[in-house]
């Protein structure tokens, strides 16, 4: 099993380049590629790289939201609450399932995530302080991802594709259930909308950082875009966020915190402030606000559940075994 370089593995591959020539042609053709099929070393690193690393973000995405479950303002939210933390669970899965057409195991995934070799998303190292945090996940964090996932949609890789189809079908309804939290807060009491701004203020940022660095310092960009696993640069998919997030934020009546944001009609987009990138590396590196805990979290979920794990073994063993005496015994 390919259990080495996985994580920050770079897209450097080594065959010829006839080999590799060949496999852009099938990719430049929008043929897509199936896990039996021959593909550059580095190509497959860099989906287990990309796609492992999404599944980690989708299970530690849980525990953000999770943490307000039993503090929900009403059965209604509760529920929907608590399917939305269902959907992430479930995201996981498809990811996990379609980074094992590649070669690695789930463990493996998850023991890279526990020493800190692999990463997660930059956005659930940050602490849910409010119920007006839940709806301003579902906004912004989900919008975010919307953005970034339906362009994945297409990837080249079938099974990252197909498994992206149905995540944003639910991404987009969490994205619509968390701007009905916030729209009804912002149209409550002064209270009310007051915690729908302070959320905002902390979440806008955080969530502009979702996806990456600036295209000059992102380092798999260019690759991955040839490669056809990425269809946009980061800084592309960030200015689309932004455009369509505004309008959505002036029909609130909330206000971005960025003073900087104004629209430019040459580019037909808006322009924003700096982004803090001494934040996003220091959060990346895993000294984010809540970089402890979540990974804590995970652990205790890992090891509480290995008598599960050990069981499902035992029992796929034995049904196994009693499957290969069967035919002996009829005979
Ligand atoms: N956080 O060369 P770059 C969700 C890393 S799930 C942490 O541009 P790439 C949701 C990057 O990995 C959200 N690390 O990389 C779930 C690379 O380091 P390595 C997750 C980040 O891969 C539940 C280095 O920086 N979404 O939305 O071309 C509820 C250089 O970056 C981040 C996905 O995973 C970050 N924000 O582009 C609600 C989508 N950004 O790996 C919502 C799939 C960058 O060399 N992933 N880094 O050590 C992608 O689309 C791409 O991997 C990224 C980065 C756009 C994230």
């Amino acid at each position: 099993m390919y259990s080495q370089g996985l994580i920050g593995a770079d897209g450097r591959s080594d065959e010829t380049p006839e080999f590799l020539a060949a496999f852009q042609a099938r990719v430049d053709a929008e043929e897509k590629i199936e896990p039996n099929d021959d593909m550059p070393e580095g190509y497959r690193r860099t989906l287990v790289r990309q796609i492992g690393q999404h599944a980690h973000s989708e299970i530690v995405g849980m525990l953000p939201e999770g943490n307000w479950i039993t503090r929900a303002p009403s059965l209604r939210r509760k529920a929907a609450l608590l399917a939305k933390v269902q959907d992430e669970g479930g995201h996981g899965l498809y990811l996990y399932s379609a980074a094992e057409t590649l070669g690695v195991t789930r463990e493996q995934m998850t023991e890279e995530l526990l020493d800190g070799r692999a990463k997660y998303s930059s956005i659930f190292n940050y602490p849910t302080l409010s119920w007006a945090d839940i709806g301003t996940i579902g906004w912004l964090v989900d919008g975010a991802a919307i953005m970034n996932q339906i362009p994945l949609c297409r990837c080249s890789y079938g099974p990252y594709a197909r498994a992206m189809i149905r995540v944003c079908k639910e991404e987009s309804f969490h994205q619509r259930q968390g701007y009905e939290i916030v729209m009804k807060l912002a149209q409550g009491t002064p209270e009310q909308k007051a915690m729908a701004q302070d959320a905002l203020n902390r979440w806008w940022w955080p969530s502009i950082m979702m996806f990456g660095p600036h295209d000059a310092d992102s380092q798999h960009s260019d690759q991955s875009m040839a490669w056809k696993i990425k269809r946009f640069t980061n800084d592309e998919l960030r200015q689309k966020f932004i455009d369509a997030t505004v309008p959505q934020a002036e029909y609130l009546g909330l206000t971005l915190p960025d003073p900087d944001l104004k629209w430019n009609e040459e580019k037909g987009g808006y322009d924003h402030g700096p982004i803090n990138w001494d934040e996003f590396w220091s959060v990346v590196k895993g000294h984010g606000p809540m970089a402890r805990d979540r990974i804590k979290a995970r652990r205790k979920a890992w090891d509480d559940g290995a008598w599960v794990r050990e069981a499902a073994l035992a029992h796929a063993e034995k049904r196994k075994a009693r499957r290969e005496a069967a035919p002996l015994a009829a005979e």
